[in-house]
């Protein structure tokens, strides 16, 4: 534990995090106006797979950015961290004809993701879109066609609005006519509905972690909104120095739910599609008596019975609008825990912000 009293407060991570909903609409006006944004849509819409490479929350944003491409377009859709292609190519599938690959780097500099685009090009030839939040990156040096979303990029140390910001921006990209599974409008709508509620929001999260001390996080969700339990998971993880695991939540009856306790905090990112089976999860550890955040677009009664701590986005949405939305809230939880135990968010322990090798 940090030494209490010597703590530098927080100043960026908490404003980033409620800033979401004005910068997805900002930023979705950048990439609007953005030739790079068009071209890089004109490569991808005749790849017939895409591949979707980062590191870290980057990797977990290429995941989520990977289920969502694939649900939009049909098209067969992977994401691996850029490590991996790096020392394990032969395991990447990387002769796959007319393969794209997309890499995400928030700074454009985290040298395992340059490495891994320098890598495509020359030992593959392979087409590059690259994604970040800084300008003249270095990612751009090395991509085909790169995307910029400055607006969305931190001060902080850990990634909030710069993942769900780049998420959305790669769902549009997937969709180069609006469909009606992410349909023009949604991100209006849902940045509309999660500006009602978060200041509420944020002082329910305070409250909630003041009055509990938890030993152990556990994340689950399915489909699409896996890849967002693993960036909620590493959230908790980075802030609070906290010990948390993501399993798909079916999975959890397999075994891992043997931890659940009191002290056990589960937080369920519950998707539409799978709300029957996965609420049924929900109630089960609730009855095994660990706490249970939900969170979810419209909660069934069962849902609102056995929550302890119950977030309903009430928007009119489709699914995959309902991804970055989702982040919010463990996004707030894992701020406050890391305050409460004497953290600095900004500046989390052992961290920084790009991983560069020598
Ligand atoms: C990737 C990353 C972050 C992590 C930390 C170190 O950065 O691993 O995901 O939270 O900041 O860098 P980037 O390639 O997206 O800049």
């Amino acid at each position: 534990m940090p030494t209490s009293g010597s703590q530098v407060r927080s100043t960026h991570t908490l404003p980033e995090i409620l800033s979401q909903p004005q910068t997805w609409l900002a930023s979705q006006c950048e990439v609007a106006g953005d030739p790079a944004f068009q071209a890089a849509q004109n490569r991808l819409s005749a790849a017939p797979e895409i591949l979707f490479v980062g590191c870290g929350s980057s990797f977990y944003l290429a995941e989520a950015a990977a289920a969502g491409c694939r649900l939009l377009s049909g098209k067969t859709t992977r994401a691996l961290p850029a490590s991996e292609l790096l020392l394990f190519p032969n395991l990447c599938a990387l002769d796959v004809p007319g393969l794209k690959i997309v890499v995400i780097s928030r700074s454009g500099r985290t040298s395992e993701a340059i490495r891994a685009a320098e890598m495509l090009t020359k030992n593959h030839r392979i087409e590059t879109v690259g994604i970040t939040c800084a300008l003249d990156s270095e990612l751009a040096k090395v991509c085909d066609v790169t995307i910029a979303v400055p607006s969305a990029d931190e001060h902080s140390m850990v990634m909030t609005r710069s993942f769900t910001s780049m998420l959305l921006a790669l769902l549009r990209l997937a969709t180069p006519t609006a469909s009606a599974q992410f349909p023009n409008g949604a991100i209006e709508s849902v940045a509309a509905a999660l500006s009602a509620k978060l200041p509420s929001l944020n002082d329910r999260a305070e409250a909630f972690v003041s009055v509990h001390n938890f030993a152990d996080y556990i994340y689950l969700a399915q489909g699409p909104f896996f890849a967002v339990a693993r960036e909620a998971g590493l959230k908790m993880t980075e802030m609070s120095c906290s010990y948390a695991q993501t399993y798909h939540t079916l999975e959890f009856r397999h075994g891992p739910k043997s931890i659940v306790a009191p002290q056990t905090c589960i937080t369920f990112l519950l998707s539409e599609a799978g709300m029957q089976a996965e609420s049924e999860v929900l109630v089960e550890m609730k009855e095994l008596g660990g706490t249970i955040v939900a969170i979810c677009n419209r909660a069934p009664e069962s849902v609102r019975r056995a929550g302890d701590f119950l977030f309903e986005l009430e928007a009119d949405v489709s699914e995959l609008s309902l991804l970055a939305p989702f982040l919010v809230l463990p996004q707030l939880l894992g701020f406050h825990t890391g305050v409460k135990k004497g953290f600095n968010p900004d500046e989390p322990k052992n961290l920084s912000r790009v991983v560069i090798l020598d």
